[in-house]
């Protein structure tokens, strides 16, 4: 008999019964426990079990479909895959959510208990990764064959916790019961080398005496919705190759013994919590070294299973470098291809610039990575040498096309040379690409227009853009089941995959019955909300209050300091005029800051101090309410923003590459209250100028006032309330046990004000002015959340997948 008779197994079932069973199954035979014994977890990881079961025949088929079809493949090399939790997301997409609820009343197992036990995979810092884990959601969604590859960290991004109204840090230990969504993968192990040294031999490169560490694979299946295809995430985890060291074992020295491996099982340990600034520490650029060799061994292996050679290698493959962080893997395939596998330069540099594409997230001068040369020629001396190389020929023909312009040379060489010399890693990555995208359409203009604008004289073909978007299933259908019920209720559930759908519903804005339903489910959603913030931190606010948030990272360019001006502006408003026809708000705050970024970490406990005075003053009632809420992570942003009337988007024109966090807003019936920057510009022309608030100096303006010279106390002594809320932020009106506590806020303000905040101020506290009107009129301010909601189709993460595919990446669905 064929093995493949022999090899039978039960496929899995979706009814209530199948599911019950699956569930008691996995909880005795898997988890070893029974009925009586089971704790909550026990029941989480049953479930989990019994749903993973479910996606394993897709995930199998999207596999085997890719293989006969000798598809071209991507793959997503990124840093950072912020997926947040696993469960529901499966749950929805495999269509199972409901009987799966139903089983475990059954089983009188605590169905929504269990689901919030679930640990966030917080594998990110913020907008970059929770990007790079929507992509995935819309490539498995599209059917798309590809895979994300990235870093297994032990710990992820710290949790946060509020003392004293200050941030601590806390280590985010997520694996520490097990990870049950996961499968490890040990035959799927690559040996990643560093240091040692470089022997010519023949015209070759022989790399040496390295330190070795292994890769080890842990898969996880992202399946899309209504399971069209389901897409592996592969991520590396680092295992000591040498296990114990024997000489010191030998002599009796255990701990000595051990130490080694622990050193070098480091690599994946803990993400890096800074998203902007965290530039040459070692072992960041070892981590990015791990994961970059392990995933290009991982493909050139697959390649080679159903090749021949590497003369398809471009048809076959396309490799996403998610900014620079991966960029190392443009020496790393010159490195594999010649010295492995004796291609020459022309053909492997052909190769690469074929394969690789490249999207920059940021325009900031000090978020752009750079590594020193001695570090880089130290750690993989290979590597150094190709770049080197590489940089060599470039400089050559860029000399050839402009021979007289030695200012060019220095400015688009691969390496700075001023003061300690460095390699700039975002012009390896544009050199060896044939695309590459901004997020937003004015990133996009001004990234060619400024940081890259020497390439674009060499490449002008090679840039284009790719506006941002966000998944439609995680952050509508699944973060906000109140608003989907009375969508499908009118245009059917099929915006889920197809969010142009949306478009429909703005026949209903007017529509009095829809209004009333809309408004009852952002009601629903503020309570839930309200719930939450009442439990932690403790602040009791009224659920019909006009929701004002801001939740993203903690950062000056963000400006959530112009956001506690305004607060205090009012504050002293209504103190002054308590019975005037004021809008009751509550602010809303949540975010982390990078634990080494003072300017960020004050302004967090400047929050907390302004919410501890307002929310203590009788004289402001339920007027006003402040609540920081503490840990932003991918879970509690599912509710928060759901419940938001007002989305904060107040970033310094020129500064957001994109923000995705305003789409998700927008997408759940918030307003936008925003600067003339990144995707807030797309969403102002998708929903109409007129749902949507607009303040601000544009990018243009802000570029001239600091060229000219900005002058921030102009602003300062020229607007009395604004005067009148700094003035009282440095006698320490916030802070009466410390005067001085917000002493360099202040001095920032007045003596340098990079963000211009105060050049911004009075339009703000204008345009806050303008919301209150329209919220005391609910019926327009309702139509113009529906007519947010109806207009926000394009930023599906859908469309922007397709554009990639097609545009960029030359991948198409699979049959
Ligand atoms: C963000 N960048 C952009 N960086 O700020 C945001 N950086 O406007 C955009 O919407 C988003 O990318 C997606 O394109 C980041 O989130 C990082 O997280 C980061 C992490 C490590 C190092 C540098």
């Amino acid at each position: 008999m064929p093995a493949t008779a022999i090899f039978q197994f039960d496929k899995p079932t979706n009814s209530v019964e199948a599911l019950r069973r699956s569930i008691s199954n996995r909880l005795v035979y898997q988890v070893g426990k029974d009925l009586h014994s089971a704790t909550q977890r026990d029941w989480l990881f049953a479930v989990f079990h019994a749903v993973r079961d479910r996606i394993m025949d897709g995930w199998r088929e999207s596999l085997t479909q890719a293989e006969d079809q000798d598809a071209k493949r991507v793959y997503y090399l990124s840093l950072e895959f912020l997926t947040g939790r696993a469960l529901t997301n499966a749950m929805l997409a495999t269509d199972i959510y409901e009987p799966v609820k139903q089983a475990c009343a059954l089983l009188g197992a605590d169905f929504d208990a269990l689901i919030d036990l679930e640990p966030d995979a917080g594998l990110g810092n913020g907008g970059l990764g929770r990007l790079a884990a929507c992509f995935l959601d819309s490539m498995a969604t599209l059917g798309l064959p590809g895979m994300g590859y990235g870093i297994r960290y032990e710990f992820g991004m710290f949790a946060q916790r509020i003392e004293h109204g200050q941030q601590v840090e806390e280590p985010d230990y997520w694996l520490v019961n097990g990870y049950p969504w996961e499968f490890m993968r040990p035959e799927l192990s690559y040996t990643i080398r560093y240091g040692g040294r470089l022997v010519p031999q023949n015209g070759q490169s022989l790399w040496l005496d390295t330190e070795d560490v292994i890769a080890t694979a842990y898969d996880s299946g992202v399946p899309g919705h209504q399971m069209r295809s389901v897409v592996t995430m592969r991520l590396w985890s680092a295992r000591a190759s040498g296990g114990v060291n024997l000489d010191a074992f030998n002599r009796g020295d255990y701990i000595q013994a051990v130490e080694a491996k622990n050193q070098s099982e480091n690599v994946s340990r803990v993400l890096y919590p800074d998203d902007r600034t965290e530039h040459g520490h070692e072992l960041r650029l070892r981590q990015e070294y791990f994961f970059v060799s392990a995933s290009l061994q991982d493909i050139l292996r697959r390649h080679l299973k159903n090749h021949s050679g590497f003369e398809q290698l471009a048809d076959k493959v396309a490799i996403h470098l998610n900014d620079t962080h991966p960029a190392l893997a443009v020496p790393e395939l010159m490195r594999l291809l010649m010295d492995e596998h004796q291609l020459d330069w022309e053909a492997a540099w052909g190769l690469c610039t074929r394969i690789f594409s490249y999207t920059n997230h940021t325009l900031m001068e000090e978020a752009l990575e750079t590594w020193p040369v001695e570090l880089l020629g130290r750690v993989l001396p290979r590597h150094m040498g190709l770049i080197f190389d590489i940089n060599a020929r470039f400089l050559a023909e860029v000399h050839t096309r402009f021979p007289d312009d030695h200012a060019l040379l220095r400015r688009i060489s691969l390496i700075e040379e001023r003061g300690v010399r460095r390699v700039r890693m975002a012009h390896l990555s544009v050199l060896s690409s044939h695309k590459v995208n901004g997020v937003s359409a004015l990133h996009s203009q001004l990234m060619v227009d400024t940081i890259f604008s020497d390439f674009v004289r060499m490449y002008p073909e090679r840039f284009c853009n790719k506006t941002n978007g966000i998944t439609p299933r995680r952050w509508l259908s699944l973060a906000n089941p109140s608003l989907s019920t009375l969508i499908d209720s009118r245009i059917g559930p099929d915006w889920r995959q197809d969010l142009d759908q949306l478009a429909q519903l703005r026949d209903l804005a007017d529509e009095p019955e829809f209004q009333n339903a809309f408004r009852l489910a952002k009601q629903q959603n503020k309570r839930r909300l309200t719930d939450l913030m009442a439990r932690c931190p403790g602040v009791i606010v009224d659920p019909h209050s006009l929701f004002d948030v801001q939740v993203k990272r903690m950062h000056e360019y963000k400006r959530q300091l112009l956001n506690v001006l305004h607060v205090i502006t009012r504050y002293h408003r209504i103190l002054a005029q308590p019975h005037a026809n004021w809008v009751p708000r509550t602010v809303i705050f949540a975010g982390k800051a990078a634990s080494a970024y003072y300017m960020a970490k004050l302004v967090i406990r400047l929050i907390n101090d302004v919410a501890r005075v307002i929310n203590n003053d009788p004289l402001i009632g339920s007027l006003l309410r402040v609540v920081f809420i503490p840990n932003y992570r991918v879970s509690l942003a599912e509710i928060i923003i759901p419940a938001a009337n007002l989305s904060e988007q107040i970033s310094t024109a020129g500064t957001e590459a994109s923000g995705t966090g305003n789409m998700k807003f927008a997408l759940n019936g918030a307003l936008t209250i925003g600067t003339w920057d990144g995707a807030n510009i797309e969403i102002a022309e998708k929903v109409g100028p007129d749902n949507i608030f607009v303040f601000g100096n544009r990018a243009e303006k802000v570029a001239e006032l600091r060229g000219y010279g900005y002058l921030p106390r102009s602003y300062y002594e020229g607007n009395f309330d604004l005067k009148f809320a700094i003035d009282r932020l440095a006698q320490g009106g916030f802070s009466p046990e410390e005067p001085g506590r917000y002493r360099d806020v202040v001095n920032v303000l007045l003596e340098s004000d990079y963000y211009q905040l105060l050049a911004d101020y009075g339009d703000y506290c204008a345009c806050q002015d303008k919301v209150d009107d329209l919220y005391r009129r609910p019926g327009a301010w309702t139509r113009s959340a529906i007519l947010n909601v109806a207009g926000m189709g394009p930023f599906s993460s859908d469309r922007t997948i397709r554009e990639y595919a097609t545009d960029i990446w030359g991948v198409a669905p699979l049959r």
